[in-house]
């Protein structure tokens, strides 16, 4: 850690103003101010980067290098002060400066470079792999526009495309020289005997480096993010002749690869240009590795010695290929050596069962794009054939006329993993059944979460009471936090507890009533559901459950009520109509609850706009109860589950992903269980009339259909959510019909349990207080043991 003074800071920081952005301070924007707070902060960076990178030089270690198509790092600025231990100096210097610490923090935009889940893990896991010191490297792609912002008009979402890069980005260094060259299309040639690709495109990927420091400053790793560039800068000839836009086109069309994010992470759509993303950051990324293995004058043989290379789901699974395609085509390596070297250094992880999501390219469109990897393909299949002659005939890579890129991942990787032990379960059983027999390599690694993020820095309230019951340390081992549980029994410190729950509610109050003009009160039971809107994360049996709410209140107001919030928010894939159409539903219940006089504040529901990173880290620390009510066998871990249980929130959930390992630390005392299992799932949905049974058996769901399909929601067109309804009686694949009174029963009983409130606070407390097992350090020491093979340089 630094020893920086408060003088020091203020120092750098006018420097900065002055000789960096050439600002004088009176006429000084806010966003001048942050970016010399940015640039100030960031000096401090540099030393420890450089000190860690050396290291890892002088002793050889081995690196990981991560490669994933997503990075959803959200905001640095505040981040970065608390790893270096510099929180409070730089708000001290910023108040002597005359401006508000809090406002600049807010003033960051989100760099958004994710969907969700996986992207927002890939960012945890860059924090716990600097704080525990293992050597690393993340590799992904500079979106110019990360995932869109989103509004509602009406209730419905629009989405607008986002715009980090229009300010400048102060964490990163612009690193020209190194640039690798990308290939697409074109043709193979045979020279000499061997395969000679010749592209018919190239882009250049230029590389963008950000330092990420862990917990204390002890190790920093880089994020090198790719930018696409043209080969061919400017085409001066169509210039001169006037034509101006033909002049830049091969600029334009080259950066069109890393413009935007994909923004669906729900349907695996065989789009050329995304086939060409994943293709353009898997390579830059392998040369780079090899250019910087080979500077170490290391022979390729002894690749998996000093690299492990793990592939972030099967979005950069085109890396088993290209890996060997660069050893065999460019290093002269045999095949076999190839496959061998580049089995020892490749992981692969899974992140999703459902099917839609599985990527597979049509292999016109592969051996259109990446001809010689197509040719590769054809031969690792074959190999794999070979090598095991009892392979049944419906395993293989290649199907169909399509490519299949888990069957790739898997063959190319020495492991495999699942992200909770459920999930990893169901991918050995059902999803690569064959190949685990064949040859067992999957393991499981329960994913994790950052508790300097998603603790300390999100909920200072409930960070300062965990310091001052257990001093420091915590942080960095988070299984200390056990040492909370003999404080639950101590009624002064259940007060503290509720108190700093309090406090964020108070807060998120105000920003409520700024941001969606609706009042809500502190008392109420803040009950949040936070992430992509899916149909098989079922935003629509919570909204279903609250309309039933809803009804009974009117039918009886003098009944005494646990006041409740409903609180959602998440984006829809622009193109998945249904998880649109639910977005609308909840829009337009608000609309009538919120304004109906018989319901106060016995009931509210809020839906702000644009969930991201930042907002998480506003509403997680303010809720009391965490909706996690996925169709069992669905969704692979979560890691929002585990946000809400560090933040003393309570779970209603089934048990699917990692809420089978959250009720099994936490005890079933202290979470709502409620739904079928993973293996009652199938029974249940073989028998034809499961929904209509289950609506049949259930009057309240009843009413509640009944009142949407009359139009209650949407009196100025009552027919809207008539195919809604319809879907539910009819076409219910997740079972949201036959879930829905046993999570009425679990609601009901979260309305008893926090009704008492002195029993309330203690399950409250002892989520937090079990909740050590899901910091994203063990889940990283997990990999490095039984995955990578790396050791901590610390
Ligand atoms: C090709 C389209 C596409 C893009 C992204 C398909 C699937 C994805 C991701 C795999 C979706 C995702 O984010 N999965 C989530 O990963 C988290 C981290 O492991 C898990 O906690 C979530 O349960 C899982 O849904």
């Amino acid at each position: 850690m630094t020893d920086l003074t408060a003088p020091q800071l203020k120092a750098d920081i006018l420097r900065h103003l002055t000789y960096t952005l050439g600002k004088d301070a009176p006429h000084a924007s806010r966003y001048d101010w942050r970016m010399a707070l940015s640039f100030a902060i960031r000096d401090r960076i540099v030393e420890p980067w450089f000190a860690s990178t050396r290291k890892t030089w002088e002793t050889g270690h081995k690196r990981v290098y991560y490669l994933s198509m997503e990075f959803l790092i959200g905001r640095l600025l505040e981040d970065a002060t608390i790893n270096l231990g510099l929180r409070d100096l730089a708000e001290a210097a910023m108040g002597d400066l005359g401006q508000d610490f809090r406002a600049i923090v807010e003033d960051e935009p989100d760099a958004a470079l994710g969907n969700g889940g996986l992207g927002r893990l890939a960012a945890c896991f860059m924090e716990s792999m600097a704080t525990v010191g293992c050597p690393a490297y993340g590799y992904g792609i500079r979106y110019e526009h990360g995932l869109f912002r989103q509004r509602f008009e009406q209730g419905r979402q629009v989405e607008a495309p986002e715009d980090w890069l229009t300010q400048r980005h102060p964490w990163e260094f612009e690193r020209p020289e190194a640039a690798y060259t990308i290939g697409f299309k074109g043709h193979l040639e045979t020279r000499a005997g061997r395969e000679v690709w010749v592209p018919g495109e190239t882009v250049l990927a230029e590389a963008y480096d950000t330092p990420v420091i862990g917990w204390q400053g002890k190790w920093a790793n880089t994020l090198r993010l790719w930018s696409a560039k043209s080969t061919t800068l400017f085409d001066l000839d169509r210039f001169n002749r006037g034509d101006y836009a033909a002049a830049a086109e091969p600029e334009a069309l080259a950066r069109t690869l890393s413009r935007v994010l994909y923004p669906d992470d729900t349907t695996y759509q065989g789009k050329e240009l995304r086939l060409k993303q994943e293709f353009f950051l898997t390579s830059a990324a392998l040369q780079d590795i090899l250019r910087r293995f080979t500077a170490g004058g290391h022979a390729l043989r002894d690749l998996p010695k000093h690299v492990a290379i793990q592939m972030n789901d099967t979005h950069p699974a085109i890396a088993g290929p290209e890996l060997i395609r660069l050893l065999v085509d460019d290093h002269g390596m045999e095949f076999s050596d190839a496959m061998e070297t580049a089995r020892a250094c490749l992981g692969y992880t899974n992140h999703t069962l459902l099917p839609e999501a599985l990527e597979r390219w049509a292999t016109y469109t592969f051996g259109n794009i990446l001809p010689r990897h197509m040719q590769i393909v054809e031969r690792i299949d074959g190999w794999h054939r070979e090598t095991y002659p009892s392979r049944p005939h419906w395993v293989g890579i290649v199907k169909h006329h399509e490519v299949r890129m888990g069957e790739l991942a898997v063959i190319m990787s020495h492991k495999v993993n699942g992200v909770s032990a459920l999930h990893s379960d169901l991918v050995k059983k059902n999803l690569f059944s064959e190949l685990e027999a064949l040859h067992p390599r999957i393991v499981n690694q329960t994913n994790g979460v950052t508790p300097r993020r998603w603790l300390k820095m999100c909920n200072r309230p409930l960070a300062g009471l965990i310091t001052e019951t257990l001093g420091d340390g915590w942080e960095s081992d988070l299984d200390r936090l056990r040492g909370l549980e003999p404080h639950v029994g101590d009624k002064g410190f259940l007060k503290a507890f509720g108190a700093a729950k309090r406090q964020n509610k108070v807060a998120l109050a105000g920003w409520i009533k700024d941001h969606c003009g609706v009042s809500v009160s502190a008392d109420a039971l803040f009950d949040v559901q936070v992430k992509r809107v899916h149909e098989y994360k079922r935003q629509l049996l919570n909204i279903l459950d609250t309309i039933a709410r809803y009804h009974d209140i009117r039918q009886n107001p003098g009944a005494t009520w646990v006041p409740r919030v409903k609180i959602f928010g998440g984006k829809a894939a622009p193109g998945y109509a249904v998880a649109k159409e639910i977005i609308h539903l909840i829009n337009d219940v608000a609309q009538v609850v919120n304004n109906d006089p018989v319901v106060g504040d016995r009931l509210k529901v809020v839906y702000p706009e644009n969930y991201n990173v930042s907002l998480a880290e506003r509403l997680i620390p303010a809720a009391d109860l965490s909706e996690q009510i996925s169709t069992a066998g669905k969704e692979a871990s979560g890691t929002g589950n585990m946000k809400f249980m560090m933040n003393g929130a309570p779970t209603i959930g089934t048990l699917d992903g990692a809420n089978v390992e959250i009720l099994q630390e936490v005890g079933a005392e202290n979470f709502f269980l409620f739904g079928l299992t993973a293996e009652e799932v199938g029974p249940r949905r073989a028998n034809p009339d499961h929904a209509r049974d289950a609506i049949l058996a259930s009057q309240s769901l009843q009413d509640v259909l009944q009142m949407i399909a009359e139009g209650r929601f949407s009196p100025e067109d009552p027919g809207r959510y008539h195919q809604l309804v319809h879907r539910v009686w009819h076409h219910d694949y997740f079972l949201v019909a036959s879930d829905f009174e046993a999570y009425r029963t679990a609601q009901a009983e979260v309305d008893r349990a926090y009704a008492d409130q002195a029993r309330w606070l203690k399950m409250a407390a002892l989520n937090t207080a079990r909740s050590g097992f899901f910091s994203s350090d063990r889940t990283i020491r997990g990999y490095m043991k039984d995955i990578w093979n790396v050791t901590s340089a610390l």
